[in-house]
């Protein structure tokens, strides 16, 4: 069994590489629930469904998140009602969230929803909600603290960054299951996901990160960023604003404590002794996964240093 830590697009991408070469049934991926938030009433879970919707093969490919050919006439309908419509949800997009809600308020836990989701939807891989329980990363900006989503589409990454807040972290549980998967795992692989506001939302979970802690198994990650920009999303303004360098080395730097292998880009080969510093191997390749083959062969990279335990 393998487990992967995950955000939405990036670790999306890679897990589809990752089935290719691994029975999806042994993949657990705990996905971060952090940008989870209520809209119109309704409980919606961005990286759960960026995730979902990929492996299904129903994503829409250039957004990375959505349903492909998808269209809005509820928010059409909804603006005219002069509703706030930043949040783009398609019609389709719109049934999932619909279906969590109601499952929720039945009383089911998101873990269980989740499960149904994938059954409906044909996705095999294990996806697993960081926690059960309410976990929303706020930003503190000069006007104020706000919600993850209304940062970064709302107001579209333009506020300067002060804090990142972990907002109920302090009391969440991992989803029952999660530690003994930890502690079963040949490896852990870290998504390319955002470090900040994927990644350690749910190491933030302080049981998960004493479970990776205490581990002997290899624990790679894969860095987000290539040639000092991040592949996708404001990782940069988020690492500037905590005063973090924005390269593969600030990410490598970010998680010396946990990792003992990093995959960077061909790009930023130059930076492989200083990483090496930290005390972390580092793999080159292409990590700029534009197409099937590239996600194939990272995933088979990152595998093989797993298995090799060079972890
Ligand atoms: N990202 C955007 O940049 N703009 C959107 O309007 C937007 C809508 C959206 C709807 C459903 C969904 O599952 C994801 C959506 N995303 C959108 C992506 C998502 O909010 C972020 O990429 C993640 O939260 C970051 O991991």
């Amino acid at each position: 069994m393998i487990v992967v830590l995950a955000g939405g697009v990036g670790a999306a991408r890679f897990l589809q590489g990752l089935v290719q070469i691994v029975n999806p049934k042994d993949l657990y991926v705990i996905v971060n629930t952090a940008d989870d938030f209520e809209l119109y009433g309704l409980s919606i879970s961005p990286d759960l469904d960026i995730i979902m919707y990929t492996l299904s093969g129903i994503v829409d490919k250039m957004q990375g998140w959505g349903i492909d050919n998808d269209t809005t006439n509820c928010l059409e309908m909804l603006s005219r009602y002069k509703q706030d419509t930043w949040f783009k949800l398609g019609d389709k997009d719109l049934a999932t969230h619909i279906y969590r809600t109601n499952l929720l308020k039945s009383g089911l836990k998101l873990s269980e929803i989740t499960k149904k989701l994938c059954q409906h939807l044909g996705v095999e891989v294990n996806l697993i909600p960081m926690t059960n329980q309410k976990v929303m990363t706020k930003i503190r900006t000069p006007d104020g603290i706000i919600h993850f989503e209304e940062y970064m589409i709302e107001r579209k990454a333009q506020d300067k960054v002060l804090e990142i807040i972990y907002e109920g972290a302090e009391d969440a549980k991992p989803t029952n299951g999660i530690l003994d998967i930890i502690k079963n795992a040949e490896g852990i692989l870290i998504g390319p996901s955002n470090p900040l506001v994927s990644i350690n939302t749910i190491l933030s979970i302080k049981e998960i990160k004493l479970a990776l802690e205490q581990i002997d198994k290899p624990i790679i990650g894969i860095s987000p960023i290539i040639g000092n920009k991040p592949v996708k999303g404001p990782l940069d303004r988020l690492m500037k604003g905590l005063g973090m360098e924005v390269s593969c080395f600030g990410v490598a730097k970010f998680y010396k404590n946990l990792i003992k292998t990093f995959v960077i880009d061909e790009i930023d080969k130059d930076r492989k002794s200083e990483i090496e510093k930290l005390g972390i191997k580092v793999i080159i390749t292409n990590t700029l996964m534009k197409n099937l083959e590239i996600k194939k062969n990272l995933a088979q990279i990152t595998l093989d240093a797993m298995k090799l335990n060079v972890g």
